[in-house]
């Protein structure tokens, strides 16, 4: 009987360690990012950024361009949306773990339209 009560109270901690495991790694904090386009500028409500490593970024991107098209492209991670239209409003995540302490974005189309957000770990 007792090494029966041994080998649950074993299953039991085995079973929480696992639980940990999974929560802490998919556990990470997911910032939004509000970026606008209008006039042919990039504007954000974000700044800085304070991140930790894991947690990932929701970058929501609005054209309020009236009657134009852009792009979005983070060239650091050789991402783009292209052809964002007018009223358009898009969104992607990214990971921290792939930035630098900067997320730099520009416009493919438009060569002097870009924007940073700086990250603080
Ligand atoms: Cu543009």
């Amino acid at each position: 009987m007792k090494r029966a009560l041994k080998w649950i109270g074993l299953v039991c901690v085995l079973i929480a360690c696992l639980l940990s495991f999974v929560f802490s790694t998919s556990s990470g904090t997911v910032h939004e990012v509000n970026i606008t386009i209008d006039s042919m500028e990039f504007e954000t409500d974000t700044n800085t950024l304070p991140v930790e490593e894991g947690d990932t970024i929701r970058l929501i991107v609005h054209n309020e361009d009236a009657g134009m098209t852009h792009t979005f492209e983070i060239e650091e991670l050789g991402l783009r949306i292209n052809n964002i239209h007018y009223n358009e409003v898009v969104s992607i995540n990214v990971r921290v773990d792939d930035l630098s302490d900067q997320l730099r974005y520009t416009c493919r189309l438009h060569s002097l339209m870009e924007g940073t957000t700086f990250l603080t770990r």
